[in-house]
C-alpha cells in the first residue's frame, strides 16, 4: 500500500479507564456493516493499545458491545455509545448506526476523552450527505488536484483495496452515499448503465454498502440517442420513455439497492430537455418515475445557465439564471426528485451571496452543493478552510418561513418535512499518496462530513478533532494547525478578490490573478471596474437579482448603504472614493486588505515551521513547500490585483506601499 491512510491512522494512546472494555466485541446481529464496524474497531485497538480484540457473537455485558436496538429517539442512522459497567455499547436502530457509532467511539479516543465522558447520542442532521466525483473515465478528474481518478484508469473501473480504504474514509465522517463519475457524461462514461460495467460496478457497490454507502452515477440526457441509437431524447415522447424503462430497470436488475442518478442537463454544453421545448420537471420527472419503484432517486443540478449570454442587455445576469429557471417549476417535481443547488448563485467563487433558491421553493426537495475540490480557492496548492464558509451558508437566514428558515433548515427537511434533501460535496480526492495533494486539504473533506452529519458542529472544533485524529493532541500543534486553518479562508479572500466581486483567475484553469479573466466576458469585463470604481449592480435598477430574495434579504441587498460590505461589489457598482464602515475608502480597503491577505499566509507559515519537531517530518516538508509557495502565489496576486486598480483609479496607496 504505498498510500497513506489520513486520519484513520492511530496514534497510541495513554486512557487507562478504557482498558477494562476491552476483552472482547460482541454482536448479537452480523451483517456486512456491523462486521465493518467490528473490523474498525479492531484495528483502532490493537494500534491504540496494542489489544488484538476477540470478536464474539451473541448477548454479553462484558467488552465492547454492538447492540441493534428500536429507540425513536435514534432515528434510522443515530446512534447512542455510552460505558456501562465493564461493557461499552453502541447501539443504533440500523447497522449503520453502529458503525458511525463505532467511528465515533474511535475519534474521542482519539481525541483524549476519558470513558465517563464518553458518552453521546446523536442523529445525523441530513438524510443524503454525498460526495460527488468529476472523475472521467480516462482516469483523469475535472478540477482534480491530487492526482488521477482511483476509480477510473484507460475507460476500464478500477476495483482494489484502495476502493475500500476510500469507503472507509468516507464513513468514517458519516457519507452514505457517493456519485462515482464526473456529472459532464460523455463518451465511455455514457456507457457505465451497460453490460460492460455492471460487473465491477456491482463489486464497488458490494463494498460501498458494507460501510452504509450507496453508489450513484451521473447520467447523459442525451443517452436514448447515445446508446440507444433514437433520434430523440424528448422526455416526452413514448419511445424516448420506453427506452429509459427499459434500460434503467435493467441496471435495477443488475444493481439491486443502486442509489439513483445525478444530471446536469443544459449547461455548458450539456443536453438536456431544453433541445425539445421541454421543461426541467418534465426531463427529471420522466427518470424519476422509472426509478421510483425501486426507491431510486433522481438528483437534478440547479446549475442551468446560458454562458453565452449577451450582458450589454442590462437585466441580464448569470446569477439569476438559476431561480429565474427553477422557480416558476416548484411543485411540479415528483418526490424522488431532489434539486441539487451550488450554495452561491454563480460558481463557488471564495465569497458569493447564498442561493435565492433555498428558501426560494418550498415545494421541491432540495440539496446544497458544496465544492471542497477547491477550484476557485487555490486548488489545494493554498490552503483554503472552507468549513467556516459552509457553517455561515448553513446558517444563513433565508426568511421563507418565521422560524426555522436558515438553509441548514431547510435542507435536512426540518422546514418543509422532506426526507429526500442533504448535502453534497465536489471531491477534493485522488490517488496521491496522502489522497488530497495538500496534507492540509484533507480537513475539507473531513469537515464536510462531519458538518453534513452534525450541523451544529463549530469549524474550530472539526479542525480539532481532524487535528487530533491526523497529527496527535499536543496543545501546540492543535493551536498552530487550527490557526493556519481558521485564518486560511479569510486570507484568501483578503489577497485574491475584494469584497464579492469573483473570477478574477485566468480562464479555463480557474487559477492565478487574472482581473479580466472572466471565460465568458465577450461584451465587457465582468468586474464593471473603471476609472471612477467597479462591482456589478444587481439592484433593481440593475439586473435586478436581489429581488429574488425574501425581505429583509432583498432590501438590505437592494442598497449600499445596507448592503453586507462583505458583499457590496457583488450587488454594486461602488466608487473608489466610497467610504466603507471602517472609515477607509474602497480603494484603500482594497489596497490593504491584499497586504494584510500576504501577511496572514506569512504567519500561517510561521506557524507551521514552528512545528517541526512535532510532525512527521515527510508530511512537515510536504507542507511546508506548499506554503511556501502559498506565500509567493499571494504576493502575486497582491500585486497584480493592486496595480491593476491602481492604474484604474490614479489613487495612490495612502500608506505609500511599492505597488508594482
Ligand atoms: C463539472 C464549473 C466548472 C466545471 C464544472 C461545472 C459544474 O463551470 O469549471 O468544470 O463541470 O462548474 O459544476 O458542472
Amino acid at each position: 500500500m504505498a498510500y497513506e491512510m489520513a486520519w484513520l491512522h492511530y496514534h497510541k494512546i495513554s486512557e487507562k479507564d478504557f482498558l477494562k472494555f476491552l476483552t472482547a466485541i460482541h454482536v448479537e446481529y452480523e451483517d456486512s456493516i456491523i462486521q465493518s464496524a467490528a473490523e474498525e474497531i479492531t484495528s483502532a485497538v490493537r494500534d491504540m493499545f496494542g489489544i488484538y480484540l476477540p470478536y464474539e457473537k451473541g448477548e454479553s455485558r462484558e467488552g465492547i458491545l454492538l447492540k441493534l436496538s428500536k429507540k425513536d429517539e435514534l432515528g434510522k442512522e443515530g446512534y447512542h455509545i455510552y460505558p456501562s459497567g465493564k461493557a461499552f455499547v453502541i447501539e443504533a436502530n440500523s447497522s449503520s448506526g453502529i458503525l458511525y457509532g463505532a467511528f465515533q467511539m474511535i475519534r474521542l479516543l482519539q481525541c483524549g476523552y476519558r470513558a465517563e465522558n464518553m458518552e453521546e447520542i446523536k442523529v445525523p442532521d441530513n438524510p443524503l450527505r454525498m460526495i460527488n466525483h468529476w472523475d472521467n473515465m480516462d482516469g483523469s478528474i475535472e478540477r482534480g488536484y491530487s492526482g488521477k481518478s482511483f476509480f477510473f484508469q484507460d475507460n476500464e473501473i478500477i476495483v482494489d483495496k484502495r476502493i475500500k480504504d476510500y469507503a472507509r474514509l468516507a464513513a468514517s465522517v458519516g457519507i452514505n452515499g457517493v456519485v462515482l463519475n464526473n456529472v459532464n457524461v460523455k463518451n465511455h462514461a455514457t456507457e457505465l448503465i451497460s453490460k460492460k460495467y455492471f460487473k465491477q460496478l456491482k463489486e464497488i457497490q458490494r463494498i460501498f454498502a458494507s460501510y452504509g454507502i450507496k453508489l450513484y452515477l451521473s447520467l447523459n440526457f442525451a443517452t436514448p440517442i447515445e446508446l440507444g441509437n433514437l433520434n430523440s431524447a424528448d422526455p416526452l415522447s413514448t419511445e424516448v420513455k420506453n427506452w429509459w424503462k427499459d434500460k434503467l430497470n435493467e441496471v435495477y436488475q443488475e444493481l439491486p439497492g443502486f442509489g439513483g442518478f445525478l444530471i446536469k442537463a443544459d449547461s455548458e454544453g450539456r443536453p438536456g430537455p431544453f433541445t425539445y421545448g421541454r421543461t426541467h420537471a418534465d426531463g427529471a420527472n420522466m427518470l424519476a418515475e422509472t426509478i421510483e419503484p425501486y426507491g431510486g432517486i433522481i438528483i437534478w443540478r440547479c446549475f442551468v445557465y446560458n454562458c453565452e449570454q449577451d450582458w450589454r442587455d442590462k437585466k441580464t445576469d448569470r446569477a439569476r439564471a438559476g431561480y429565474d429557471h427553477f422557480k416558476p417549476l416548484d411543485g411540479t417535481f415528483a418526490g424522488n426528485v431532489i434539486l441539487q443547488i451550488k450554495n452561491g448563485p454563480m460558481d463557488f467563487q471564495v465569497r458569493e451571496p447564498v442561493s435565492p433558491l433555498f428558501g426560494g421553493m418550498k415545494q421541491t426537495n432540495q440539496m446544497l452543493e458544496v465544492q471542497i475540490a477547491q477550484e476557485y480557492t487555490g486548488q489545494q496548492r493554498h490552503v483554503c478552510y472552507l468549513i467556516p464558509m459552509f457553517k455561515e451558508v448553513l446558517n444563513f437566514r433565508t426568511y421563507c418561513e418565521n422560524n426555522r428558515d436558515k438553509v441548514s433548515d431547510i435542507v435536512s427537511g426540518k422546514t418543509y418535512g422532506w426526507t429526500n434533501c442533504g448535502m453534497a460535496a465536489v471531491a477534493n480526492t485522488g490517488d496521491d499518496d496522502n489522497w488530497f495533494g495538500h496534507d492540509l486539504a484533507a480537513a475539507n473533506f473531513y469537515g464536510f462530513g462531519r458538518l453534513s452529519f452534525d450541523t451544529g458542529l463549530s469549524s474550530e472544533k472539526i479542525a480539532g478533532e481532524w487535528i487530533a485524529m491526523t497529527f496527535g493532541t499536543h496543545p501546540k500543534v492543535q493551536k498552530n494547525i487550527r490557526d493556519i486553518l481558521m485564518i486560511s479562508w479569510p486570507a484568501y479572500e483578503n489577497y485574491t478578490s475584494p469584497l464579492g466581486i469573483g473570477w478574477m483567475v485566468n480562464p479555463h484553469s480557474h487559477y492565478g490573478p487574472n482581473v479580466d479573466g472572466y471565460e465568458y466576458d465577450r461584451w465587457g469585463t465582468y468586474h464593471r471596474a473603471d476609472h471612477f470604481g467597479l462591482g456589478v449592480d444587481r439592484s433593481t435598477k440593475g439586473t435586478g437579482y436581489a429581488a429574488q430574495y425574501h425581505n429583509p434579504n432583498a432590501l438590505n441587498y437592494e442598497t449600499v448603504e445596507n448592503c453586507p460590505e462583505e458583499l457590496l461589489l457583488f450587488f454594486h457598482y461602488v466608487k473608489y472614493t466610497h467610504r466603507l464602515t471602517n472609515g477607509k475608502t474602497l480603494i484603500q480597503h482594497i489596497y490593504d486588505a491584499h497586504f494584510e491577505g500576504v501577511e496572514e499566509v506569512e504567519v500561517m507559515l510561521k506557524m507551521w515551521i514552528e512545528l517541526i519537531d512535532y510532525i512527521e517530518d515527510s508530511v512537515y516538508q510536504r507542507v511546508l513547500k506548499r506554503l511556501e509557495y502559498q506565500l509567493e502565489h499571494s504576493k502575486e496576486w497582491r500585486d497584480i490585483i493592486c496595480s491593476y486598480f491602481y492604474r484604474k483609479s490614479a489613487i495612490p496607496d495612502d500608506k505609500n506601499r511599492e505597488i508594482f
